[in-house]
C-alpha cells in the first residue's frame, strides 16, 4: 500500500501538450482568468513560481464562461489574449467540476472550524483577527530530508493551480469550492519519503489564545488527521493555500490546509504546521473523539450510513432540495483502485 496508485490515463496529460508551448501558455493565461483572479495569483505566485512548471496543469482548468462571479467581474484585466483562448479544452478528469460554484459568500461563513468556535456561522466573525503570517510547517518523521518549512517556502514549490472540487461534510452538506494550491505530493517528494513510511499525520496549529476555542474541550487538541501514503500522494490530494483566486481565508484554515475531495470534509485539516511520515496508522481527531461514528478512511460513501443519519443524500448549500451523494463523491475513476479489495464496510 506504499507505492503510489497508477495514474489513470484520464489524468495523463498528452505528450502534445507537454511539448506544446503554445499549450503551456493558454494553461498559464486560462489558470489566471478562471480563477477570476489575475491578481490575487500574482500575489499567490511567489519568486520563482513565476513560470507554469506544471504540466500536468494544462488542461485541467477551463474557462468558465460567463461567470456570474462578482469576483471576477471585478477583474476584467484578466481578459484572456482571444486568439489563445478561442478553443477551450475539453476537460472531465476530476480536478475540475462544471456545477454551479457555491458562493463566496457561503464558503466563508458557512465553517467548520473547532479551534475558533462550533458555531458555523460564527467562525468567521470568531477567526476575524487570526494571524497566519510567518507561519512554518514542520515535515518530519520517516524522511531523508525532514526540514522545517516557511510559508513562503512552500508557496514556491509549485505556481498555484485552480482545481474546482465538490467537498461532502460527512454532516450531510456539500459545496463546490474553487481552490488554489498543489499536489501535497511535491512537499512529499521535496522530504524523500523513505521506504518505510506507510502513512502521513498532519496536525493543527495549537495556540489558545489565537484559537478561542481551544480553551473548550470540544475536542482533543491539537486537531490531527492522517492518510495512508498512497492516498496523500494521489495527485487529487491538495495542498490548498488559496479559494476564489484570494489567499486562504482564516475560517476555511489559513494559511494552508488539507483537502481530500473523496473523502468526508474532516479529513481536510486546516491550519496546518506539522506533517509527520509514520509507519503506524496515527490517531485522528474525529475518530478518537468518536470511534464508531467516524472512521479513519471517511471516504465518501452514499451505502454506509452514520449511525445516527443516512448518507445517501446531501444538501448542497445554495440549492434546494438534496441531491444523491456519489460514491467517492463522484471521484472513483481516479481513487476506487486505492481501495481494490478492501470491505469499505468494516474499513469505513
Ligand atoms: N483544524 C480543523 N480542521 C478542520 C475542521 C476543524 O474543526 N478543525 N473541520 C473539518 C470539517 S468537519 C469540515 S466539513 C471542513 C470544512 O471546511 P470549510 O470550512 O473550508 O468548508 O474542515 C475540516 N477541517
Ligand atoms: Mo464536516
Amino acid at each position: 500500500m506504499t507505492t503510489p496508485p497508477p495514474i489513470p490515463s484520464s489524468e495523463i496529460t498528452p505528450p502534445e501538450l507537454y511539448f506544446n508551448r503554445r499549450s503551456l501558455l493558454r494553461a498559464g493565461i486560462v489558470a489566471a482568468t478562471t480563477a477570476s483572479t489575475a491578481g490575487l495569483y500574482r500575489a499567490l505566485n511567489r519568486p520563482g513560481a513565476e513560470e507554469v512548471k506544471t504540466p500536468e496543469l494544462v488542461g485541467l482548468v477551463k474557462d468558465r464562461g460567463d461567470s456570474t462571479d462578482p469576483v471576477e467581474q471585478a477583474n476584467p484585466e484578466g481578459a484572456a489574449d482571444p486568439v489563445e483562448a478561442a478553443p477551450a479544452e475539453p476537460v472531465d478528469n476530476g480536478f475540475h467540476t462544471d456545477e454551479t460554484l457555491t458562493s463566496l459568500r457561503s464558503v466563508t461563513n458557512y465553517n467548520n472550524f473547532y479551534e475558533f468556535t462550533t458555531s458555523k456561522e460564527r467562525v468567521a466573525l470568531v477567526s476575524r483577527n487570526f494571524v497566519s503570517r510567518p507561519w512554518t510547517v514542520a515535515v518530519e518523521g520517516l524522511v531523508h530530508k525532514p526540514k522545517v518549512f516557511d510559508l513562503d517556502e512552500i508557496l514556491k514549490l509549485s505556481a498555484p493551480e485552480e482545481r474546482v472540487y465538490r467537498m461532502r461534510c460527512v454532516e450531510g452538506w456539500s459545496m463546490v469550492i474553487p481552490w488554489a494550491g498543489f499536489s501535497l505530493s511535491k512537499l512529499l517528494d521535496a522530504v524523500e519519503p523513505m521506504g518505510s513510511a506507510k502513512y502521513v499525520a498532519f496536525e493543527t496549529l495549537f495556540d489558545p489564545k489565537r484559537m478561542p476555542g481551544q480553551n473548550y474541550p470540544a475536542l482533543d487538541w491539537p486537531y490531527v488527521e492522517g492518510l495512508r501514503l498512497d492516498e496523500a500522494l494521489h495527485p487529487l490530494t491538495m495542498l490548498a493555500t488559496g479559494l476564489y483566486g484570494r489567499e486562504l481565508p482564516a475560517p476555511n484554515g489559513a494559511p494552508l490546509r488539507l483537502v481530500v475531495p473523496w473523502k468526508y470534509g474532516f479529513k481536510g485539516i486546516k491550519s496546518i504546521v506539522k506533517i509527520s511520515l509514520t509507519e503506524n496508522q496515527p490517531p485522528t481527531s474525529w475518530n478518537v473523539t468518536a470511534p464508531g461514528e467516524y472512521g479513519f478512511y471517511s471516504n465518501v460513501n452514499p451505502d454506509v450510513a452514520h449511525p445516527r443519519w443516512s448518507q445517501a443524500t446531501e444538501q448542497r448549500i445554495g440549492e434546494s432540495g438534496r441531491r444523491k451523494t456519489l460514491m467517492f463523491n463522484g471521484y472513483g475513476e481516479q481513487v476506487a483502485q486505492l481501495y481494490t479489495g478492501m470491505d469499505l464496510r468494516r474499513n469505513f
